[in-house]
């Protein structure tokens, strides 16, 4: 069937699912007998190829209910193809009536008691898995992070490290010899949201005056994409998640770049004159400065991160320029303004922005 597809097709059906990965690998002509590589795709949302213990153990389960919905498909299928067969119309039959039978105890025993039998496995199958998921203790050695949903963006607070950044969310990878989990502390701005990273575990919804936790403990180093799995409003779509599991040494680089307060570059006095006398403070902080609003993402750290705008768009300083100029040209719906800088201001500004590393 897939080969039948002509690979046009093919490459606009996966345009959409591969848009992220595209960041890391260059854009791809995804041809028929490419699909299947990147389903398995390593980069990808892969929820097959699990890199972290509740990721496991879901696939886990997933594998045991498959399993057992692949055998009742055969047993129904299998009856229903034998008795298509067997009892189909032959020539003769025409005024010949069937047995008519009316109840069997056995057979209507057994097709009520079966199903709850299978259901009760399945309930209790997908109970462990969560009971056992939530019980583990929390070691010492693992890192807080306090996650707010945002329309359309992801906060991320570091309440021991001193630390507020937004999108890219950076954690140690955690071997087993000594696991270094990170504990997500959830809960939303606004409305109901859900962080997804199907490599690294199951869905955990944000939702507004209510705390929720889970905890991810990434096994290899690398990026692990998401993407906001609870309709929230109009850009929705573009609110994706990006999970950078560090080596250790990699991770408390990253921690101590991000605990510095932000670089006064004596060239980009002149746009963080703009910055600071426009609307920007207001919904932004930049540490070090009178900029504390906190509508919007810290852009303490902006430089530092691979993308903007909730991993919309990569990080250049076309897209940061582009993006200050009309928001809604690359996030159509999105909740900045326009703020109508003049030419000169945006060059500035956009000039700032990119030294803050
Ligand atoms: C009314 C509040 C508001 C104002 C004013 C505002 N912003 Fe924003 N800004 C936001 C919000 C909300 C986002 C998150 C957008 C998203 O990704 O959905 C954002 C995102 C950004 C981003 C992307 C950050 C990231 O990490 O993805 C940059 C850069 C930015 N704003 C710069 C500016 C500049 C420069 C100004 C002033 C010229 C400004 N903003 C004014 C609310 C505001
Ligand atoms: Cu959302």
């Amino acid at each position: 069937m897939v080969g039948s597809m002509n690979s046009g097709m093919v490459e606009r059906f996966f345009a959409g699912f591969d848009q992220q990965a595209g960041f890391e690998h260059g854009v791809r002509r995804l041809h028929a007998t490419q699909m299947l590589a990147t389903v398995f795709d390593p980069s990808s949302t892969n929820i097959f190829a699990p890199k972290g213990t509740p990721a496991q153990s879901i696939l886990g389960l997933s594998v045991l209910v498959l399993g057992i919905c692949a055998g009742i498909f055969l047993v129904v299928a299998g009856l229903l193809l034998y008795t298509i067969i067997r009892y189909r119309s032959r020539p003769g039959d025409e005024n010949h009536e069937p047995a008519q039978i009316y109840g069997s105890n056995q057979v209507e025993l057994s097709w009520t008691v079966i199903p709850i039998l299978i259901i009760v496995a399945l309930f209790l199958a997908s109970a462990r898995v969560i009971f056992v998921t939530q019980k583990i203790p929390k070691p010492a050695t693992a890192l807080d992070v306090v996650v707010i949903g945002h329309q359309f963006w992801w906060e991320y607070r570091y309440p021991k490290l001193g630390i507020v950044t937004a999108n890219e969310l950076h954690v140690p990878v955690s071997e087993p010899t000594h696991p270094t989990p990170t504990y997500l502390t959830m809960s939303s701005a606004d409305t109901d949201h859900s962080f997804w990273v199907p490599r690294l575990a199951g869905k955990t919804d944000l939702i507004p005056n209510k705390v929720n936790t889970m905890w991810i403990d990434p096994e290899q180093a690398g990026l692990y994409l998401g993407q906001c799995a609870q309709y929230c409003g109009v850009q929705h779509a573009k609110m994706l998640i990006r999970v950078y599991a560090d080596t250790p040494e990699q991770f408390s680089a990253w921690v101590a770049a991000q605990q510095h307060v932000a670089l006064q570059v004596p060239s980009a006095a002149a746009g963080r004159e703009v910055f600071l006398h426009n609307a920007c403070v207001n919904c932004h902080t930049v540490s070090g400065t009178e900029a504390k609003g906190i509508f919007g993402p810290d852009l303490s750290h902006v430089a530092s991160r691979a993308t903007i705008a909730s991993g919309s768009v990569p990080n250049t300083p076309e897209n940061l320029r582009a993006f200050i100029n009309n928001p809604s040209d690359i996030k159509p719906g999105v909740l900045m303004p326009a703020m109508h800088l003049n030419d000169h201001d945006l060059d500035a500004v956009t000039q700032y922005l990119s030294t803050l590393r």
